[in-house]
């Protein structure tokens, strides 16, 4: 059995910690190859045959950062069997940001809620089943200085790395954009295939410079498709990596309304 995971998460999601605690001495470090970010894997305690490659810190899988090209590029070309997306659920809306793209990259995703003593000494509750069925994945919470859900990560990891089975994204982009992402999909299947073929006509949407590069469409179909976003920036008045920003932040605002509560001392509750 060789199996590889990924762990990925916000920086200061606790993620070094979690790697630290989930690999024990086994850790090997390295660099990344051709640039001087730091590569860890370790073997997953208490399963022979599971590796652990801690990715960079990142916010969001955009191609800005050194970080970001690094983290992606492993995900999209590597294709681990499964990743574990570490999420400080005291921060739970910005981390989320990260884990709606994470989870349309077709690989399957454990969300840890991690920092959860922080979260219940706030008096916060946040509905995890819930929150597991609007993202489509496993979601588990853990303490990471703590040593609390660590063991049930490990096996809800690496039982999604072995069944394998497939997210479906749940996020809603309005209609518009739904429709102009599709017709950028069916101009790129016409040429190429890829597995990943919603994730690249988003990310063309967005006009994203390495996929755009990276996609070896004839001009005029590259002319076609410029023009399907050009006419959504002038619907919204917007750039087009600002018009999906906006509707992923939207639909993650939704989620922890419907998933997080913050219980007031004199015993009600508002979300
Ligand atoms: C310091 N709960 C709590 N309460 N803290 C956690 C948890 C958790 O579940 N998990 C991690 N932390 P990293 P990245 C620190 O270092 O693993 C803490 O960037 C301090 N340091 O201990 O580094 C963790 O790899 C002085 O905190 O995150 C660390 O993702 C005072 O979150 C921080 C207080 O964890 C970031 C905390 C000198």
């Amino acid at each position: 059995m060789n199996i590889k995971i990924a762990l990925a998460g916000n920086p200061n999601s606790g993620k070094t910690t979690m790697f630290n605690e989930l690999t024990g001495s086994s850790q090997h470090v390295g660099n990344w190859p051709g640039v001087t970010v730091e590569k860890k894997e370790g073997i997953l305690k208490g399963h022979k045959g599971v590796t652990v490659v801690d990715l960079p810190g990142i916010y969001s899988l955009s191609p800005y950062t050194l970080e970001e090209v690094v983290a992606r590029d492993f995900l999209l070309k590597e294709k681990p069997d499964a990743i574990i997306n570490i999420i400080d659920a005291s921060n739970i809306e910005r981390n989320l940001y990260l884990t709606t793209q994470l989870t349309e990259l077709n690989i399957p995703v454990v969300a840890v809620l991690n920092m959860m003593d922080i979260v219940e000494k706030a008096g916060i509750k946040i509905n995890t089943d819930k929150l597991s069925k609007l993202l489509n994945c496993t979601v588990v919470e853990t303490s990471a200085v703590k040593g609390t859900g660590l063991k049930e990560l490990a096996s809800k990891a690496v039982e999604a790395a072995k069944t394998n089975v497939k997210i479906i994204p749940t996020i809603e982009f309005s209609k518009y954009v739904a429709d102009s992402i599709t017709r950028i999909e069916d101009i790129y299947n016409s040429c190429e295939y890829s597995p990943n073929s919603r994730w690249i006509a988003a990310k063309l949407f967005e006009k994203d410079k390495l996929v755009m590069e990276s996609v070896k469409l004839p001009e005029n179909f590259k002319t076609e498709i410029m023009e399907i976003v050009e006419e959504a920036e002038n619907k919204y008045d917007d750039d087009s990596e600002s018009i999906i920003t906006n509707q992923r932040y939207e639909y993650i605002e939704k989620i922890v309304k419907d998933t997080v509560v913050k219980q007031r001392r004199n015993g009600l509750s508002s979300s």
